[in-house]
């Protein structure tokens, strides 16, 4: 008898203890899936009319994949199921994620393979314009759709008509078939600039358009989803302004004033105000002075708002943890970036072994970053949580980079020492200097890598420990 009132007693404590360490799980959610996000065959229309639908390879059928939305603050859930013919996994770009998460097949987690799946939960820090992609031969995998938005809402948002998001891409297709060309490593295209599209669009649209009035003011989320292609952008008929980039909002909004260039991974938000009147041609315009511009996003203008014109806008509430402190001070890294074709290299350790340029493209490996070619067993650097961090990186190679840091947003340190706007990509032209300093405030291996995706692909990919 008075053993079974211990046991009670020890049971109800117990009961207790597990109630009061999950206070959030209700019985009846904890059973619950996550939401599904299911990467898998389909056909879309990609071509213009005439052409046959592009077989391709999706997140729930479409391309890009569903936006997927949340607010900030809140955890967010998928599911994801592998219904490709190859393995896969999911990255989180830009989101400032439990390592765990981070969707890096052979770093974080093994690839699913065909049939199998893989949940995904993590906490959304950030608000922002953010978006994820497939991190499993993403060289291929991007290439063939497997990429979408995820947008995190500020819990107040700013004063604005309409909020778009604006996946930008270009595909090459087959000009008899409509098809994607094969041959997603063609030497050509990784030892040079990488894959380009012969075909360029919006949301999986060559004939993207939006509807708005004059006066409207927008927000326009620009996300850079190209595998290579750097995109030289305008405004037709819109006055606008840079409030984020890659996710993190500006101190104090840019007035955009010429060119905005957004090299592959990078995302801008704009606050734009449409000046245009109805019927002019007002929109996204890509290209160059030399070779000219075309409409890679039409904004239709359909009328005439009742508001006037109003002024600049507010900036967008600061993320937390956006200060990177003692960056003048902190220990520097050097990272050239080497290799490619014109330039080349004498060698690059390649496999746990020193290899010549020539056996290295043998191996169809053309890149390296600080020597090191492709992902190995050490990292970069081995950095204490906590401390800040610099890295300089020099771009001796004749080819653009446009270089990403997976877990933390960096600053790029300006000569005179100052510090540039919060950021996950940053592109170098050839013979940059760039130096970067991040505040190591989240532990894990964390890729650093080129996100031209066919330079990551054939040595451009390294990473670092934060313990
Ligand atoms: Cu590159």
């Amino acid at each position: 008898m008075s053993t079974a009132s211990t046991d009670l007693r020890l049971s109800r404590r117990a009961v207790c203890a597990g109630l009061a360490a999950l206070p959030v799980l209700r019985p009846a959610l904890a059973d619950a899936p996550p939401p599904l996000l299911t990467a898998r065959e389909a056909r879309v229309q990609l071509a213009p009319p005439g052409y046959d639908t592009t077989p391709v390879w999706s997140y729930d059928g479409s391309l890009p994949g569903p936006v997927i939305r949340a607010r900030q603050g809140s955890r967010l859930e998928r599911r994801l199921v592998n219904d490709l013919p190859v393995p896969t996994s999911v990255h989180w770009h830009g989101i400032r994620i439990d390592n765990a998460m981070d969707g890096v097949a052979g770093l974080t987690q093994d690839p699913v393979t065909p049939g199998g799946q893989f949940d995904y939960a993590f906490d959304l820090p950030d608000a922002g314009t953010y978006w994820y992609h497939a991190h499993t031969n993403s060289m291929e995998q991007v290439a063939r759709g497997l990429a979408g938005a995820l947008i995190v809402d500020e819990p107040t948002p700013p004063d604005v008509d309409a909020d778009h998001v604006l996946l930008l891409d270009d595909w090459l297709l087959d000009p008899d078939s409509g098809h994607f060309v094969d041959g997603f490593d063609h030497p050509m295209m990784l030892s040079h600039a990488g894959r380009m599209g012969n075909l360029m669009g919006v949301n999986g649209r060559h004939d993207f358009s939006l509807q708005a009035r004059q006066n409207d003011r927008l927000r326009l989320r620009l996300i850079n989803g190209a595998n290579a292609r750097i995109f030289v952008l305008a405004l037709e008929g819109l006055t606008g302004w840079r409030v984020a980039l890659d996710g993190m909002p500006l101190e104090r909004p840019e007035m955009v004033d010429g060119q905005l260039i957004l090299a592959p991974a990078q995302r801008v938000d704009l606050i734009v105000d449409v000046t245009a009147e109805a019927g002019a041609t007002a929109g996204l315009l890509s290209g160059s002075e030399a070779d000219g511009w075309r409409l890679l996003a039409e904004v239709a203008v359909t009328g005439r708002a009742a508001r006037t014109p109003r002024g600049a806008p507010a900036p967008l509430p600061p993320n937390p943890r956006m200060a990177v402190p003692g960056a003048a001070d902190a220990p520097l890294l050097e990272m050239p970036l080497q290799g490619g074709a014109m330039r080349g290299m004498n060698s690059g350790h390649y496999q746990g072994q020193e290899m010549g340029f020539r056996a290295l493209m043998q191996r169809g490996q053309y890149w390296a970053l600080a020597g090191q070619v492709g992902l190995g067993p050490e990292p970069f650097a081995r950095l204490s949580r906590g401390e800040t961090t610099r890295i300089a990186m020099t771009n001796d190679t004749i080819f653009p980079h446009a270089m990403h840091l997976h877990g933390m947003h960096f600053r790029q340190i300006g000569a005179d020492g100052r510090q540039g706007p919060l950021r996950d990509t940053v592109m170098l032209m050839p013979d940059d200097r760039v130096e970067i300093a991040f505040l190591t405030d989240n532990p894990g291996k964390w890729l650093l890598h080129c996100h031209m995706l066919g330079h990551a692909a054939s040595g451009m990919t390294h990473w670092i420990e934060v313990a």
